[in-house]
């Protein structure tokens, strides 16, 4: 084996090290959901294969039923957040309720997005787990809907884990932002992106351009910013838009972008959830150098939520690419106003 290689478990210990007063269960937590990535990644590299990718109530060879891959990966989050003892709760996509998980001492909660991009599972296209860990901070051993309804800036470790060409976990405890490569040969994550920020020089921009004509009057105009020529700023931007945020996401972290889902006025809110997409998404692109607001100057991760399953318009990406759009909307919305 490569001497250099840093696997994620080398790294969280050593990290760990940082805080010499820590208990290690962050630690133990992160290397639960790595462990679970690995049994949904093994999953998700069969599935033309095997018959998951179809609805629930499906039967296999055995009789036994088959789950959609959403609901397996969900399962398998849920069972390996379960054992450890340190996680007291979990908020899912995938439930309309918070899970309460009966761990007396238990100090953490989860919110996750067990597998993210649906609508591109059954077509092998990259899609991802998002998740959050925050502090219990109710009082008591089960935890209450005011642990899952803290704001973004609570969150002590935020995460995602895409499957892609390759499968890579992206995390940070805040302090700053490192990726880990899956080497299936020894089905070990390994450090292969160390502290990713944006790059400065960003030219991209990711939205889901069908829906342009229901957005707001400030994003047209900015999209049409976007197109135009213009040397000194480099633009015509490039668009690219896979529909996965995960992956749409880890795109411009790397290359530098700017992602948007705006509000529409059918859906003044805009499709994306605050608690387990919005927020641990947030959490990473401000850590790597960038910003993330819902367009109208509010900090994403400053948003109170009131409920579960809360969505926001989300703007994240490189610091000036948010700045910018966040100015054409807010000039048009004086002149929308009037
Ligand atoms: P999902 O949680 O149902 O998978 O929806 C979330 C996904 C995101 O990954 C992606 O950014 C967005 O939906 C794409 O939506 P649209 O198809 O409207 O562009
Ligand atoms: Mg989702």
């Amino acid at each position: 084996m490569n001497s250099k290689l840093i696997t994620l478990n080398d790294f969280i210990l050593n990290r760990q090290k940082d805080f010499p007063y820590a208990s290690g269960e962050l630690s133990s937590l992160l290397s639960d959901i790595s462990l679970a990535a690995k049994i949904v990644n093994r999953e998700v590299n069969k599935a033309g294969l095997v018959d998951i990718l179809g609805a629930t109530g499906n039967s296999n060879v055995q009789n036994e039923e088959v789950q959609k891959l959403d609901i397996y990966a969900n399962n398998e989050f849920i069972s390996a957040l379960s054992v450890s003892g340190l996680c007291c709760g979990i908020a899912s996509e995938e439930n309309d309720e918070f899970i309460s998980i009966n761990k007396p001492g238990a100090t953490y909660i989860v919110t996750m997005d067990p597998l993210d991009g649906s609508s591109n599972i059954d077509v092998n296209v990259s899609i991802g787990t998002i998740f959050s860990i925050y502090r219990k901070v109710s009082i008591g051993d089960s935890c209450t809907m005011e642990d899952f309804l803290q704001k973004g800036t609570e969150q002590v470790a935020a995460g995602y884990v895409l499957y892609g060409s390759s499968t890579m976990m992206v995390y940070s405890t805040g302090n700053g932002v490192n990726g880990f490569t899956l080497d299936p040969s020894i089905g070990t994550f390994c450090l292969s992106h160390p502290d990713i920020k944006i790059p400065k020089e960003s030219k991209t921009y990711s939205v889901n351009q069908g829906n342009f004509i229901k957005f707001p009057e400030g994003v047209k105009q900015y999209i049409k910013y976007c197109q135009e020529n213009d040397k000194p700023t480099n633009r015509p931007y490039g668009l690219r838009y896979i529909g996965s945020m995960v992956a749409d996401l880890h795109r411009n972290l790397l290359k530098g972008g700017l992602f948007m889902y705006p509000s529409t006025e059918a859906a003044p809110k805009g499709k994306l959830r605050l608690l387990y997409e919005c927020n641990p998404m947030a959490y990473i692109v401000e850590q790597a150098g960038g910003k993330a607001t819902d367009g109208n100057g509010n900090r994403i991760l400053e948003l109170q939520p009131t409920e579960l399953h809360q969505r926001t318009p989300v703007f994240l990406g490189a610091d000036f690419m948010v700045k910018d759009v966040e100015s054409f909307i807010k000039k048009y919305s004086s002149v929308e106003a009037v």
